[in-house]
């Protein structure tokens, strides 16, 4: 048999569910009973599946066998990689310590740090997989992972391998950032400028190693300056970087407007965003990434403007922002359902958040976030029979199953 000169990539069809595509142009992006045909890590064809192309020829057929599928989520801002927990300091902040003293008196971020220094490479990216894990069972199929807990060069380029490795062992995308300028090392106390330099010295090093895809900052009375923020952004975007920034988490520094000063991808956090930084978001295409869990475990008491960046037509993704000191969890279904009680987003723009928008918030919204021909086939087939079920339970989530690059998943997590 002669082999054909030029083979088309493997062609699948997919039937049997309802789809909520996230396409814009209609609630959820939905066609009820749809199709998919995937080409390789493509998708090709999305419709009713009624409206399937006679005399398609593919050369596998799956049936879904009822249920929802929605884009494969996307966690666009988490902490993954760190070693020890921070069990013992929420029993102190439940007995009146704030985050804040905490973390003046050494602790917080700083304990991470030492016990992030403390752990072997192979115990970092054990238990790093490990919470990727999780993620993926989940349905994420894309995960911005942050370094932050190393804060010297040698440690932070460890994080970085270790965040990278995560894109190796397991079938997800993974984006990673650079965020040495997390908190103040010890070795650099009473030094925040000599550090911000020193950072940037190292940026060329871990970019050469193909470590960074963006570069972060905490920018908050307790971490850095919106003027050294700017140097490390500067420095970056020279490189040819992009930023992103956790900005007006406490307390409102002006870092948002720094950040789109600098076309940042997004601004986390939020808190205390007022409405010039509302206005700065919405004419630099900024996302406003809004992170529940974190809101929600320092009993903060202080709302994102969410009505305010709806009025400006400013995307808001959400996250996990997965972290050991403000953010343990690893549910992106729980942080749908607590941005829809805690910040009045709807199930919808909840389902947007970890989907459509949160793509844009990595730079990634053309290759991924929607299921559309030309897309990556990366999709969540749910057990539920509409996707507003997803936002309303919380504490236990439907079964979903997971496909990604048109390869389903399952078995890497038996
Ligand atoms: N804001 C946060 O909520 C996390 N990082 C940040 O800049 C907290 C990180 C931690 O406490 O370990
Ligand atoms: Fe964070």
């Amino acid at each position: 048999m002669n082999t054909p000169a030029v083979r088309r990539p493997n062609r699948a069809l997919w039937r049997g569910a309802h789809l909520a595509t996230l396409r814009p142009d209609r609630p959820w992006g939905w066609i009820p009973d749809g199709a998919i045909v995937t080409e390789g890590e493509r998708i090709a064809w999305v419709g009713p599946a009624a409206a399937l192309p006679a005399g398609l020829a593919v050369d596998a057929e799956h049936d879904w066998g009822g249920g929802v599928v929605t884009p494969g989520l996307i966690d666009c801002h988490t902490h993954l990689v760190y070693g020890g927990n921070r069990a013992r300091e929420f029993e102190l902040r439940l007995q009146g310590a704030s985050y804040e003293e905490i973390a003046r008196a050494g602790g917080g971020i700083r304990s991470t740090v030492q016990a992030t220094r403390d752990a072997s490479d192979a115990a970092l990216l054990d238990a790093t997989l490990g919470r990727a894990r999780v993620l993926l069972r989940e349905g994420v199929t894309t995960v911005e992972i942050k370094s932050g807990y190393g804060l010297s060069q040698a440690d932070e380029a460890r994080c970085l391998r270790v965040a990278r490795a995560v894109g190796e062992r397991l079938p997800m995308t993974v984006r990673t950032t650079a965020l040495g300028a997390h908190a103040l090392p010890p070795e650099f106390a009473g030094r925040a400028d000599d550090y911000i330099e020193a950072l940037c010295d190292w940026l060329p090093g871990w970019q050469a190693e193909g470590l960074v895809d963006a570069v972060d900052g905490f920018c908050e009375h307790i971490a850095f300056s919106p003027a050294q923020i700017d140097r490390l952004f500067s420095r970056a975007r020279a490189l040819g970087l992009p930023v992103k920034l956790h900005a007006e988490q406490l307390s409102n520094s002006g870092g948002t407007a720094l950040a789109c000063r600098h076309q940042g991808l997004s601004c986390d956090h939020l808190e205390h965003l007022d409405d010039a930084g509302v206005q700065a978001l919405a004419a630099a295409g900024t996302v406003a990434v809004l992170l529940p869990g974190a809101y929600y475990f320092l009993r903060d008491t202080h709302l994102p403007p969410v009505a305010a960046l709806r009025a400006a037509g400013v995307p808001i993704a959400l996250a996990t922002d997965h972290n050991p000191g403000t953010s343990p969890t690893l549910s992106p279904l729980l942080m749908m359902n607590m941005a829809c009680t805690l910040f009045r987003l709807t199930p919808e723009e909840a389902l947007a958040g970890f989907t459509r928008h949160a793509a844009r918030a990595l730079g990634l919204h053309e290759r991924l976030g929607q299921l559309t021909p030309g897309r990556q086939a990366d999709w969540a087939h749910w057990a539920v029979d509409h996707p507003h079920e997803l936002a309303y339970r919380f504490g236990h989530s439907p079964v979903c199953r997971v496909v990604r690059a048109g390869q389903p998943v399952q078995e890497v997590l038996a």
